[in-house]
């Protein structure tokens, strides 16, 4: 099969429950510690919304030696032509790369690896034709560069941009509403990384919006954003919310907990 035309159908994704240890995972704040059954019960809606997307969902097994590795976006990139394993920014993270390698060895033909520096998922942002690469405090210009030889093997042109630096990762600011528009925040898009785009910004106040999910037909956003809610029905999208309060409260949005393809 050819490379999908559209870059957010899928078919295939990945997820992982959380472990007890995910209310220590990190914040950059000095935010509260999440309830574990509440953020157990965040994810398992999550899952569920992405099944009645059209999308089967493997769900692995929680690692509790590491907090953060409910977010499976961060130490892996997938793709319809291939996996790409990567290594976060953040000591604590590093092993969950090694957790997941097996298992996209079992999904993939092709697995490669990153080879040198350190990028999280997060800041990646797929395109239909072009893979956004964001610096940030997690993903260094050295890990920046050898993913685009790693998407190059994948026939893929990555292009390296800038987080700002008020955000964990670039994708915490924006996410892909359909091939040619992208919702933003209003830091973000004026840095003018979005050349040929159309933006839609969200409201000052809902910068937590920015990070949504478009899976198929259905854009995902977070539960408590009515202006951007509404900036989005007004652009004709269908919507669904996802309560994410609780996971929030370690920095987390709503691309965060799965890897996706088209199979
Ligand atoms: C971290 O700091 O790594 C986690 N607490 C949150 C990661 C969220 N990941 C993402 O948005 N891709």
């Amino acid at each position: 099969m050819s490379r999908p035309l559209r870059a957010f159908d899928f078919d295939s994704a990945i997820a992982r429950k959380p472990g007890t240890s995910v209310v220590k995972g990190l914040r950059a704040g000095g935010q509260e510690d999440p309830d574990f059954e509440a953020v157990s019960a965040e994810h398992d809606a999550y899952v569920a919304a992405l099944r009645h997307a059209g999308v089967e969902v493997q769900v692995l097994e929680p690692l509790e030696a590491f907090p953060d590795s409910v977010f499976v976006e961060d130490p892996a990139l997938v793709f319809h032509e291939g996996a790409i394993l990567l290594r976060p920014g953040v000591g604590s993270r590093e092993g969950e790369t090694a957790a997941i390698a097996p298992v996209l060895r079992d999904r993939f033909d092709r697995v490669l690896e990153l080879g040198a520096g350190y990028v999280d998922g997060g800041d990646v942002l797929t395109t239909s034709d072009r893979v956004m690469i964001g610096l940030s405090a997690r993903t260094d210009r050295e890990g920046a560069e050898a993913l685009i030889s790693s998407l190059a093997k994948l026939g893929r042109k990555g292009e390296i941009v800038h987080t700002p630096s008020s955000v964990l990762h670039f994708k915490s600011d924006c996410s892909l509403m359909d091939d040619t528009t992208i919702l933003s925040t209003q830091r973000l898009a004026e840095s003018g990384v979005f050349s040929g785009f159309e933006t839609l910004i969200v409201p000052e106040g809902e910068e937590g919006a920015a990070n949504a999910l478009r899976i198929n037909d259905t854009i995902f956003l977070a539960e408590g954003f009515p202006g951007t809610l509404a900036l989005l029905e007004g652009a004709g999208y269908h919507l669904a919310t996802l309560k994410t309060s609780e996971i929030a409260k370690i920095d987390a949005g709503l691309s965060c907990m799965s890897l996706r393809w088209l199979s």
